[in-house]
């Protein structure tokens, strides 16, 4: 079976400092030569960074890994495979979980049968083994000038600004979502722990006011659900469309249907063995939150960040009756007319 990431240079072979260094000039370099362009966007204030910027209808942050600049160098540069699958997500609706899965479902025959001890996602967190193209534009190495197939890929890149070459090469999408109050939540917390010295906004109040105008790190969340959610109609198989309630509620259907999706089906024989079960509890948050509960990324952002509570309805904690139908009125609008329901089981 091929290797499908890089994730097994990433972790047998601990980058050295002077390659830590060499990304670092590549990403100050690219942030350089797209300083004029940035001028020109539309600002509001930012979640984690000083600001976000409006690019192509999506507001993004700038200056990091996930930044308006590092997808303008990835629209310029990026090379797609037909063959390649890309896991889509907003941040915070599941993109660790998805890509625990992922992997795992893809890699499942490298570490059964005592053929390798030590599973991967036993010792690293899901994002080191499954990269964002986001990350993967700076690396020295990067994976997409590698031939296995299929390349597995993850991105939080709204549709209709997708490296041309993406669209073009007809590749297989995986976009999950997750109800937008808990995207809220979740993304609340997650910036109050990054938050750097520029970011200023602080109580939830403020972080709900900004999402309701969408204007959350490459929000507005309606938008990006509903671009991906249009060409899931269109090009059902070509793009599974998912929910973080529905993963929830039936993991080992969902497991499955990933399997297929991905070409990796479960044999009979598998699923009597209880392949998918084991699957789910390696990937279950109980499991990857305690072998994350140490260490950093690459980036800097602590391991520990990725896990909060993993559950459905949090938003019941911090959200006003008020904030909740304001939020409902919203997506019920936006959502008219579409077949995008959170409720768990769907
Ligand atoms: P990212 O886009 O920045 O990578 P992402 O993984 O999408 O973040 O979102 C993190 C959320 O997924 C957290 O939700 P919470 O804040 O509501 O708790 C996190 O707890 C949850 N999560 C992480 N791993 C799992 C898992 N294995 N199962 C279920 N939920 C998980």
């Amino acid at each position: 079976m091929p290797i499908t990431s890089h994730a097994f240079s990433l972790l047998s072979v601990p980058k050295c400092s002077d390659e830590d260094k060499k990304e670092r000039a590549n990403m100050a370099l690219t942030f350089d030569r797209y300083k004029d362009r940035l001028r020109m966007l539309p600002k509001e204030k930012g979640w984690i960074t000083g600001n976000l910027y409006m690019y192509q209808g999506f507001w993004h942050q700038t200056m990091r890994i996930i930044s308006v600049e590092t997808l303008m160098a990835l629209q310029d540069t990026f090379k797609a495979h037909p063959t390649d699958i890309y896991l889509v997500t907003l941040p915070k609706s599941g993109t660790t979980w998805l890509k625990a899965l992922v992997f795992a479902i893809v890699n499942r025959k490298r570490y059964t049968n005592g053929s390798l001890s030590t599973h991967p996602l036993l010792i690293s967190n899901p994002h080191n083994c499954l990269p964002f193209i986001e990350t993967e534009i700076y690396a020295n190495t990067p994976t997409y000038v590698d031939t296995h197939s299929p390349r597995l890929f993850a991105t939080h890149i709204p549709y209709t600004s997708l490296p041309q070459s993406i669209i073009e090469s007809g590749c297989r999408l995986i976009y999950l979502c997750r109800n937008p109050k808990d995207v809220l939540v979740s993304m609340f917390h997650f910036a109050n722990k990054l938050r750097d010295k520029s970011g200023s906004l602080v109580t939830f109040e403020e972080a709900f006011e900004s999402f309701s105008k969408g204007a959350m790190p490459v929000g507005p969340y309606w938008d990006h659900v509903k671009g991906y959610h249009k060409v899931s109609t269109e090009h059902p198989g070509k793009v599974l469309f998912l929910t973080y309630e529905g993963m929830k509620v039936d993991t080992l259907n969902h497991v499955k249907r990933l399997a297929k999706f991905l070409d990796y089906p479960f044999t009979e024989e598998e699923e009597v063995e209880g392949a998918m079960q084991e699957i789910i509890r390696l990937c279950s948050f109980e499991n990857l939150s305690e072998v994350n509960k140490h260490g950093n990324l690459r980036e800097g952002i602590p391991n520990a960040a990725f896990f909060r509570k993993g559950e459905v309805g949090d938003w019941t904690n911090h959200l006003t009756n008020e904030m909740s139908q304001r939020l409902d009125r919203i997506t019920k609008e936006k959502f008219h007319g579409l077949d995008i329901s959170f409720n768990q089981g769907s």
